[in-house]
């Protein structure tokens, strides 16, 4: 008699069969079959069907694991059957249809931020940054809120409601192309676009970041122009593959920062293996560092190993006169935040605040 049950327990003992694979991008069906040509697989319902025997089955999977990287792994799903005939349609097609409980519940609960996520309800705020050694405006950080009637969405509400849905690739590469057609369409050539980037939502550099570069070239963005902040690097496990996403960005001519340093997402090492152009200094030390010793000795620590490293440091959350002189006589190169600039659809550049505050430096600078 057979029943799903059956199948679980040839699971248990997979002594030859076929194995049922499936996963939601078809490229990962497409290297699998490639590394297993030899036992003729086939595609059926979506699925990759493999046929095997027990003696194959250790190899298969050393391949596997060898050719895909971590979240391949995970989100690859596999069913072993027993039955050397071709699988039952209904099987097939009930196994297409699961899901995580943890996805459906996103996907059920987020449903208004999740309908939100369309080039039509995202927009690009600019924040600028500005060079603490001209005065001027260096470039914009992308930052994306979301938008239907007189409701704005924060970006941290739409990330929560992609992730729990298990949509943060779509979201992040909807934002990137977003932010790319701002800085086409808002700045000009030499003023960066600072873009935020999660890295874990990568599978494959070459095909996930694809599209990303289309839009590049399609905008004629300088890819120089272009700063992509590596954001959460905590939640990759796999850390060779942060470094291969990074390497593959530098190939391709843009620029890397590692955002929030010392936040809890980013730790000194990734430094060391990212190899970043920028660093940007995360909030939580930067507010009050004017005052506070130990915050202060810890900044100038990062800032002193970022020069040596030909790092370009960026003070983040400067919210007043005290911590911007202080940060610039640190000898930080860029600064960001609301006592410089807002952010504001327009790149609406400095605050009134900070022109004054810098007319007066100056002025001090010509006297001493
Ligand atoms: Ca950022």
């Amino acid at each position: 008699m057979t029943c799903p049950n059956c199948q679980i327990s040839e699971f248990l003992l997979p002594n030859g069969g076929i194995l049922a694979l499936n996963n939601p991008h078809q490229y990962v069906l497409g290297k699998i079959a490639y590394i297993v040509e030899s036992l003729n697989p086939y595609y059926r319902y979506g699925f990759l069907i493999i046929p095997y025997h027990s003696d194959d089955l250790m190899t298969i999977l050393k391949d596997f694991r060898h050719i895909l990287s971590d979240a391949e792994m995970q989100d690859t799903q596999v069913l072993f059957l027993s039955d050397i005939e071709a699988p039952s349609t209904s099987l097939l097609q009930a196994f297409g249809r699961m899901t995580s409980l943890r996805r459906l519940w996103g996907k059920v609960y987020h449903q208004p931020i999740l309908q939100m996520m369309n080039v039509d309800n995202l927009r690009s705020y600019l924040q600028p940054i500005v060079n603490l050694h001209d005065g001027r405006v260096f470039g914009y950080e992308s930052l994306i809120r979301g938008h239907k009637g007189d409701l704005r969405i924060p970006a941290y509400d739409l990330i929560d409601a992609a992730r729990d849905a298990g949509s943060l690739f779509p979201l992040d590469r909807l934002a990137t192309e977003i932010a790319l057609r701002k800085k086409a369409d808002h700045l000009t050539d030499g003023e960066k676009i600072f873009v935020n980037f999660m890295p874990s939502t990568i599978y494959d550099p070459e095909i996930c970041l694809k599209q990303t570069f289309e839009v590049l070239d399609a905008c004629q963005i300088s890819p120089e122009d272009v700063v992509f902040e590596v954001v959460e690097t905590e939640s990759v496990a796999d850390r060779q593959h942060l470094v291969r996403i990074a390497d593959y960005y530098r190939q391709k001519g843009v620029q890397i920062a590692l955002d929030d340093l010392a936040s809890g997402y980013s730790s000194l090492s990734y430094i060391a293996e990212i190899k970043p152009d920028y660093v940007k200094v995360d909030q939580g030390l930067i507010r009050g560092v004017s005052l506070d010793r130990i915050r202060r000795i810890i900044v100038e620590a990062i800032v002193h190993l970022c020069g040596q490293l030909n790092i370009t440091t960026l003070a983040e959350g400067i919210e007043n006169d005290e911590d911007l002189a202080f940060c610039a006589d640190m000898g930080f190169d860029l600064a960001q935040g609301f006592w410089v600039g807002r952010p504001d659809e327009d790149p609406i550049g400095l605050s009134p605040d900070f022109q004054g505050w810098w007319a007066q430096h100056l002025r001090l600078a010509t006297r001493a």
